[in-house]
């Protein structure tokens, strides 16, 4: 099963994907964390990519491109968190490989912004979480209209517990009953 999780920063797509990752035993394959590890190892790509996480931007889709390839190579099943985000990788990704299905986690801003101040992370700011929210709602709330188009879209309510929602994503997965 190939998958996509989709949803807002803070929406709890890292959280989700980490359980149903290790549940069913389907690889993980998380852009926020690969791009992390580069900014803290001080890599070339690194230092690049910092610019644009610190100030709640999306690196630029080449890049990211060029990652995701490296890392789906010879899976033939797995879950991406964090990609697509853009149309542009959305359609960069068609070329790679067909996606099964596309779980969009419905959180609304305010328990979003709340989660997010509580976690703290370093892009975790109130100006820097403003940001990532409007690049979200321009660059990436266009991908649910055109996965829903496809027929391949499933929404899911992720206001709830982790483990109702947790619930909510194994039914509309069809991984249980
Ligand atoms: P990400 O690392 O993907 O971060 P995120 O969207 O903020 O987090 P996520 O939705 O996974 O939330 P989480 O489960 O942690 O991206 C960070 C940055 O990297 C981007 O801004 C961008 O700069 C760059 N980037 C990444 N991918 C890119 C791409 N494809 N193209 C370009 N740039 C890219 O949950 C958040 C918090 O909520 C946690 O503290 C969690 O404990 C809590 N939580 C989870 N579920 C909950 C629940 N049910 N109830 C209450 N709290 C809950």
């Amino acid at each position: 099963m190939k998958v996509v999780f989709l949803g807002p920063p803070g929406a709890g797509k890292g959280t989700q994907v980490e359980i149903i990752s290790s549940r069913y035993n389907i690889p993980k394959i998380v852009m926020g964390d690969i791009l992390r590890s580069e900014v803290n190892r001080g890599t070339e790509l690194g230092k690049i990519v910092r610019q644009y996480m610190e100030k709640g931007e999306l690196v630029p889709d080449e890049i990211i491109l060029q990652i995701i390839e490296k890392h789906i190579k010879g899976l033939d099943s797995f879950i991406l968190d964090g990609f697509p985000r853009t149309l542009n990788q959305a359609k960069g990704l068609e070329k790679i490989t067909k996606i099964d299905r596309v779980v969009y986690i419905d959180v609304p801003d305010e328990e979003v912004k709340r989660r997010l101040l509580a976690r703290g992370r370093m892009d975790d700011k109130p100006e820097v979480i403003e940001n990532r929210l409007r690049v979200y709602k321009e660059q990436t709330q266009p991908l649910i209209d055109y996965y829903e188009s496809k027929g391949i879209l499933v929404r899911v309510d992720g206001v709830g517990s982790v483990e109702e929602v947790t619930g909510r994503i194994e039914r509309a997965l069809g991984l249980k009953g």
